[in-house]
């Protein structure tokens, strides 16, 4: 037992500048856990209620002084003396008093916060590195890094629609030469882009964000890049896509602004269908809008067999919409997200319904990110093989990589890179 004696939140900003929560919680045996909580841009409408005061006169409303406030006077008198260990009773009590379906009374920022610290506490109470503390003795696995090197839609101050190009490096032995190798490509890419007198500066995500042709362009620059640095493109390194298409669905017209015109769900997944059979596309997350169940179901149907489609706004996290997604045969992998539900322990039953049902999970950052490298941890603990966490550039997505390497490291013999095991769904391959 770890009862929680002390919880303390305060404002803090993320890698945008915007204000975030930080929660730092201590136990009566002498832990401290850090809770630090990330923010998204291109947010689903179906995921937990991210708490901002709506100040105009203070970080233009994106303040989070209510969110700490939660903490420091809702959530700590009432959980002081529980134990940090529980995680599934902290979190439960903190879902009983928030109340509501969304975490809309107390706020996901919040709630998040106290849950991270827990687990840090808990995790350092039991002298256990936290991948080892949350997945026991069988977490062994580092994840195959999807790194967004190109960037689009709402990361991007540019013209492509598509909002992540990610290369996976999975045809290598282990994770640090995998991420080598993908690092390589992203300095080599940066050069490609110069010949060609295309805009080198970086979108939200670490990735370049220049002007294109075509979305199908970037995947051209992307691949070139990999060839000049000797490497194989579909045989070493994959592509996965994110296109966030829920950003550019036009709900009334039920139709979607791609490439300067308004296109239908067949046009949509006829574009999809060519791209995936042009080009070594592995994984394709949100090809279609939140809502558009239908269309889901479709490029489900047509594509499922033979690359990963994974929902990220269509299921926010929530074992609720995942297990709708299973039922109607819509998607067949979910993106892991914290705070799209807003404790440890929902995100945690959210990846074992997807695995029950054989969905792969693809562990994620946010946009708008800190230093916290729990995603890290969680794709090791629970042996998910795959990890999102953008470019290998500024601190706060390197921090998560550098994780990696650490606990590669950490782990010695028993380390396994995930690989192409990471990609069934990807007949390809
Ligand atoms: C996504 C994420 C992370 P955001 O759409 O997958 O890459 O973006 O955090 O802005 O929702
Ligand atoms: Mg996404």
């Amino acid at each position: 037992m770890a009862a929680i004696e002390h919880v303390y939140a305060r404002e803090i900003l993320d890698s945008r500048g915007n204000p975030t929560v930080e929660v730092v919680l201590e136990t009566d045996d002498g832990a401290q856990g850090l809770g630090l909580v990330p923010s998204g841009a291109s947010t689903g409408e179906a995921e937990a209620w991210e708490c901002r005061d709506g100040n105009k006169s203070r970080y233009n409303g994106k303040g989070v002084l209510d969110a700490v406030n939660a903490v420091n006077e809702i959530i700590a008198p009432a959980i002081i003396g529980m134990d940090a260990t529980n995680q599934r009773a902290l979190d439960q009590k903190m879902i009983e008093m928030d109340g509501t379906m969304n975490k809309g009374h107390l706020g996901a920022n919040a709630i998040l916060g106290v849950s991270l610290a827990a687990l840090y506490a808990a995790a350092e109470s039991a002298d256990l590195p936290l991948y080892h503390y949350i997945g026991g003795t069988n977490a062994h696995i580092l994840p195959v890094p999807n790194m967004n090197i190109l960037n689009g839609g709402a990361h991007a101050d540019s013209n492509v629609d598509i909002q992540e190009f990610m290369i996976s490096p999975y045809g290598f032995n282990t994770f640090s030469e995998a991420l080598r190798a993908g690092v390589e490509v992203y300095h080599t890419l940066k050069n490609v882009l110069k010949e060609r007198h295309l805009n080198t500066g970086l979108g939200d995500e670490g990735g370049f964000a220049p002007d294109l042709q075509s979305n199908a362009e970037a995947i051209d620059l992307i691949i070139e890049s990999i060839e000049k640095c000797g490497y194989k493109p579909g045989k070493q390194i994959g592509i996965c896509l994110d296109a966030a298409s829920s950003e550019f669905y036009n709900a009334k017209e039920k139709a979607y602004r791609f490439e300067g015109k308004l296109r239908d769900v067949d046009w949509m997944l006829n574009y999809y269908e060519n791209l995936v059979h042009t080009y070594p596309i592995v994984s394709l997350e949100d090809p279609f809008a939140e809502e558009d169940w239908e269309a889901w179901q479709k490029i489900t149907a047509v594509l499922g067999n033979e690359i990963q489609l994974v929902g990220d706004d269509l299921l926010v996290t929530n074992p609720q919409r995942l297990q709708k997604a299973i039922d109607l045969k819509a998607a067949n992998s979910l993106l892991v997200k914290l705070n799209q539900i807003g404790t440890v322990s929902e995100t945690l039953d959210a990846i074992e319904l997807a695995t029950r049902h054989s969905f792969t999970s693809m562990v994620s950052h946010r946009s708008g990110e800190t230093p916290d490298t729990t995603i890290a941890d969680l794709a090791v603990a629970k042996n998910t093989r795959q990890i999102k966490t953008g470019a290998p550039a500024r601190g706060e997505r390197i921090a998560k990589y550098n994780r990696l390497l650490e606990i590669e490291e950490e782990l010695g013999t028993a380390a396994e890179y995930a690989g192409y095991s990471a990609f069934k769904r990807a007949t390809k391959l």
